[in-house]
């Protein structure tokens, strides 16, 4: 570890900016409204051009787990017991004749996707077909965002640290998504002393409540994937803990910056603690240098393998920079600045 602090003034003054750049990211309830009218739009086109397919529409990601803004896209899955949409290019053939805008196929990702744009309400949309996994883990976050006031502020903000300094794009930048940013930021409130966040997955069986919709799906696959979601029970958890937002954000820039060891730990929400490379079989092939946050709901995917080797070292420019302008008391303008390209 090392000697690099806050000072104490600082440090409460930047809590206070803090939780105002928070209050400007909320978004507006009629933001909101927009999200919930697109997905009833959906739900009507699809059950008039398939009917009595019994064919439903989800929100999932940050339309629903409390960490969007008016800026964050819309989430979908369709849930449909009916074969016929499992290729998602008749999808997208059909949101095309509806004039949807900006149709874009995705068919061969892990998870298939339609990408589109509804004119009606400017939104940005992104649909899958029945990949009901993804509505599990926003319910696990919606949980962990319930339970301590400090979360949302704090996962927040460090979303909105890592779209301004372009450190937010899986996909094309070599960088991380946001599920695994949300990930890292719960695991470091987990391990915190005292702790502020439970581990959801590690409480006792008889405290669990199952979360499936549906009872076929309650086989051994899916042992060990219930998390407990009891927050009347647990809200509080994190009482003893006293730190502040501006406290916490420093001490995860810190951890990232110069404590974790990017060789041999794996960040597990799972367990709330560092597993090791070794334990995991990640120490070989390509997790050898990459950052490692194990996927809770399927233990052997890395949620941090879109970061190579050389995206871990500009991960690392970044965290020092945004550690030390904050020990050197330098303003929130600056720290969020946005990430300019030389
Ligand atoms: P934004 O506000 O949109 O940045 P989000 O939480 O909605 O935040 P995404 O749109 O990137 O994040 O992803 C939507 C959801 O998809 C979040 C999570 O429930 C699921 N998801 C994303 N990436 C993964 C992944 N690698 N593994 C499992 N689930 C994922
Ligand atoms: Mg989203």
């Amino acid at each position: 570890t090392t000697a690099i602090t806050l000072d104490r003034i600082f440090e409460d003054n930047l809590s206070v900016e803090l939780l105002s750049l928070f209050e400007e990211l909320l978004p507006t309830r009629e933001s909101y409204d927009r999200r919930m009218g697109l997905v009833r739009k959906i739900e009507r086109l699809l059950n008039t051009e398939w009917i009595n397919k019994d064919i439903r529409v989800h929100l999932f990601g940050s339309s629903v787990n409390d960490l969007g803004t008016s800026q964050s896209d819309v989430d979908l899955c369709i849930t449909t017991p009916w074969n016929g949409l499992r290729n998602v290019r008749i999808l997208a053939k059909m949101f095309k004749r509806c004039s949807m805008q900006h149709v874009v196929c995705v068919p061969r990702a892990k998870v298939p996707i339609v990408r589109l744009s509804d004119p009606e309400s400017g939104l940005a949309c992104d649909i899958n077909v029945n990949n009901t996994l993804a509505l599990q883990n926003t319910k696990m976050i919606k949980t962990y965002v319930a339970l301590d006031p400090r979360v949302r502020p704090f996962i927040m903000i460090i979303k909105h640290w890592t779209k301004q300094r372009r450190l937010n794009d899986a996909a094309n930048g070599g960088t991380l998504s946001t599920y695994t940013w949300t990930c890292m930021a719960i695991n470091f409130l987990q391990m915190r002393e005292p702790p502020i966040l439970p581990v959801l997955h590690q409480l006792s069986k008889s405290e669990k409540i199952n979360n499936n919709d549906n009872d076929e799906n309650n086989d051994d696959n899916d042992v060990g994937s219930s998390f407990c979601m009891d927050v009347d029970r647990l809200q509080g958890f994190g009482n003893s803990n006293r730190e502040s937002l501006g406290g916490l954000l420093f001490a995860f820039f810190r951890r990232y910056a110069h404590e974790f060891d990017y060789e041999e730990q794996v960040v597990s929400i799972r367990h709330g603690r560092y597993l090791t490379k070794e334990e995991k079989g990640w120490h070989v092939g390509r997790n050898k240098f990459s950052l490692c946050v194990e996927e809770p709901f399927n233990v052997s995917r890395n949620l941090g393998n879109s970061a190579d080797q050389a995206s871990v070292q500009g991960l690392l420019v970044e965290f020092r920079r945004a550690c030390h302008l904050l020990a050197a008391g330098a303003s929130l303008d600056l720290v969020f600045e946005p990430y300019v390209p030389t």
